[in-house]
């Protein structure tokens, strides 16, 4: 007997070491870090690491985890600044209380609001709306979406011209969820009202899927506590959790800006599409050939970014000059700084890359508020923002879906 819990003893410390030696363990600590970065070329060269979460004139900002955290000790020392340990380690491993939002921010929707929100409104506007699924998460939760268009106009048309939106590619950017959420809301409230939405929603396809990565979102606030979690919830081959779904796409690929470590939060994933949220919204594009006009909600720096993002070069031509008078228009609105998105930093696998190189479809990422934050305030700067940033944004929302029906009539 004595032998036997001798044997035990010592397997189970075995596995207790394996577990904190095992550099891809989460043990929840995190770090933020100021880095000095010049310039582009220097903010690029980062970005093979690190994600950076915000520029703020010669210096970087970046909350990393324990595994990017030592990359940065090894390859980045000469950048970095300071550091501030964040110590969230009473909260892993997760413990799922049931979704809540942290005190003070219950207005943002768990993934079961947004899909008991959007249920309610495919009920309540059932002339305008229809509830479909974009597909599933990782862990098998479905990824809910809505499409506002009128049935009336849809039966008398083969096809509208369509734009998408879609939130939260990334967990902890959860403000990327709120905007779609709030611009459905008052989409169908006005359809009746409003005679100008009224015509958008007459001529226009118009979808909406708020909540792309579900499960990162909700593992950012289990045990009501935010995790800076930025990826999906794959379960990665060495044991950490996560590919990074805005470096996930196939069009240009893991060419830069993007890690190869699974460890890593700008992991592109073992290869292009990997992710079952990614595949999701290929498969969507793909059988949706009306849609000429993508918006990715992010958080946070307040821009509107353009393609290319995984490369230096512009797109050029007239498609050049049809994303510069888009991004100036809606920015002389939001306030927002219109760029190219590798002037922020070279990333490739995004979102906006594949859909304007794949499709020719005309895609923005909007990096919603705040315009700065080195702290915790970035990513969680409460809901009091949420109506402000909504407020914004409605004109350049609404423009864009007005100019689906032609691109290329604004720089008629
Ligand atoms: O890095 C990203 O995926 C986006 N920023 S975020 O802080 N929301 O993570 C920006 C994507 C813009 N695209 C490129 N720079 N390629
Ligand atoms: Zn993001």
């Amino acid at each position: 007997m004595i032998r036997i819990l001798f044997i035990f003893l010592i397997f189970a410390s075995g596995v207790f070491i394996s577990a904190n030696q095992n550099p891809y363990f989460d043990s929840g600590q995190r770090y933020q870090l100021k880095l000095f970065a010049k310039n582009k070329k220097d903010r690029s060269f980062i970005s093979n690491f690190l994600h950076l979460d915000s520029i703020d004139g010669k210096y970087v900002y970046s909350t990393v985890n324990q595994y990017d955290f030592k990359q940065a000790q090894k390859y980045l020392s000469k950048y970095i600044v300071s550091t501030t340990t964040l110590n969230l380690t009473k909260f892993f491993p997760p413990i799922d209380f049931g979704h809540e939002y942290p005190s003070g921010d219950e207005r943002f929707h768990t993934y079961k609001e947004v899909v008991k929100e959007l249920n309610q409104i495919g009920k309540n506007f059932s002339n305008i709306t229809t509830r479909f699924s974009l597909g599933t998460t990782v862990t098998g939760r479905d990824i809910p979406g809505i499409r506002i268009a009128s049935k009336k106009s849809l039966k008398e048309n083969k096809q509208l011209p369509g734009i998408f939106f879609v939130g939260a590619h990334h967990a902890r950017e959860h403000l990327s969820v709120e905007i779609p959420m709030m611009m459905i809301k008052m989409l169908v409230e006005n359809y009746s009202k409003d005679p100008k939405i009224k015509q958008l929603i007459d001529t226009r396809d118009i979808y909406f899927v708020p909540m792309l990565n579900a499960d990162g979102a909700m593992y950012d606030i289990e045990g009501r506590q935010y995790k800076f979690w930025r990826k999906n919830r794959s379960l990665n081959s060495k044991g950490s959790f996560g590919v990074d779904l805005n470096r996930n796409y196939p069009f240009g690929w893991g060419t830069g800006g993007s890690s190869k470590s699974e460890g890593s939060d700008i992991f592109m994933g073992p290869k292009p599409l990997s992710e079952p949220e990614t595949i999701a919204v290929k498969n969507f594009i793909d059988s949706h050939k009306n849609i000429n006009i993508l918006l990715s909600f992010h958080t946070f720096s307040e821009l509107i970014l353009y393609p290319w993002g995984g490369k230096n070069s512009e797109v050029g031509g007239r498609d050049q000059k049809v994303f510069e008078t888009m991004a100036q228009t809606m920015a002389k609105w939001n306030n927002y700084k219109p760029m190219k998105a590798s002037d922020l930093y070279v990333a490739s696998g995004d979102t906006c890359d594949w859909a304007y190189g794949d499709y020719g479809i005309f895609c923005f990422t909007f990096e919603l508020s705040p315009s700065r934050s080195a702290g915790q305030k970035g990513f969680y700067p409460g809901a009091g923002i949420i109506d402000k940033v909504y407020n914004a944004n409605i004109k350049p929302i609404l423009y864009l879906i007005e100019k689906a029906g032609n691109p290329y009539e604004v720089i008629k």
